[in-house]
């Protein structure tokens, strides 16, 4: 069971966390209005569609993106928690911000899912005054720079080695083991090769002893793979969210919903079989 502010979530078949993006739309003359009431409608398609739950990012934190303020952050991301309030869903919050986190939380927010780790100063606090669960994810550098040239020796060994230190430093600052989620951040400071090799070994993960959250979705690798650009990968990231679930992540972050979770259906079928 993983406590996620006002929910508690059942682990014994894999989760379907829906990616909300609230960012600004330059296509059309609408404004923030416009972004938001997007999302927010978007947001319900994919619980119709049957996520388990949301994620709600108002910063891109893809390979090359600038940083978001704090103010445009809150104002992408708090009207959108106030109009899920009442979804029925946990609704977790994308950000590495601890005065985003907090005001999230406030907002109504049960997950804080930081791509840093809860490694900014005040971070680890922000989650801690809370009931809220978080998502440690592994990146090695930021967002502006991480696809240049990221080494390792053993890529899964060093991802996981990471995972194990933010856990012990999230749990020592108070927050629980049983509100805690690990991703080895796939796409984030890895190429082609890395994050391969990560997924095929995801299962060593498991040994970190907290649910695995795993996000492949439309990711570049795919592309990579397939040649396809980011609107033709849904198939692509359905094998690779079945692959995940079957090495072992109990959470996975996708944009297509519905597909996923046909294949997902199936995953739990043969793995409920003894
Ligand atoms: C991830 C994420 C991921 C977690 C993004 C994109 C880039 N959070 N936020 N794991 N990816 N926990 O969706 O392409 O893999 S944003």
């Amino acid at each position: 069971m993983l406590h996620c502010g006002r929910f508690t979530l059942p682990l014994d078949r894999p989760l379907i966390m829906g990616v909300v993006n609230v960012t600004p739309d330059s296509f059309s003359d609408g404004g923030q209005f416009y972004s938001i009431e997007r999302a927010i409608e978007h947001a319900r398609q994919l619980i119709r569609e049957g996520a388990d739950l949301l994620d709600i990012g108002g910063e891109s934190t893809r390979p090359g993106a600038q940083a978001v303020g704090i103010d445009e952050e809150l104002q992408r991301i708090l009207p959108v928690l106030e109009g899920l309030s009442d979804c029925g869903v946990p609704l977790s919050v994308d950000t590495q911000k601890p005065d985003v986190m907090r005001a999230a939380i406030r907002a109504g927010a049960d997950m804080i899912n930081d791509v840093n780790a809860l490694r900014a100063e005040g971070a680890l606090r922000a989650v801690a005054d809370s009931a809220v669960a978080v998502c440690l994810m592994h990146m090695l550098g930021e967002p502006r720079t991480m696809q240049q040239n990221p080494v390792y020796q053993d890529v899964t060994a060093e991802v996981g080695a990471f995972l194990e230190e933010r856990i012990a430093a999230t749990e020592q600052a108070g927050i629980a083991r049983k509100r805690i989620v690990a991703d080895p951040g796939f796409g984030f400071g890895k190429t082609l090769e890395q994050n391969l090799a990560m997924l095929k070994h995801l299962d060593s993960f498991i040994a970190l002893g907290v649910p695995l959250l795993a996000g492949l979705s439309r990711k570049s690798i795919l592309g990579s793979l397939t040649g396809l650009p980011v609107e033709e990968r849904m198939v692509a990231s359905v094998a690779a969210a079945v692959i995940s679930a079957m090495k072992g992540a109990r959470i996975l972050r996708v944009h297509d919903v519905k597909e996923t979770r046909q294949a997902l259906q199936i995953v739990s079928a043969v793995e409920g079989m003894r």
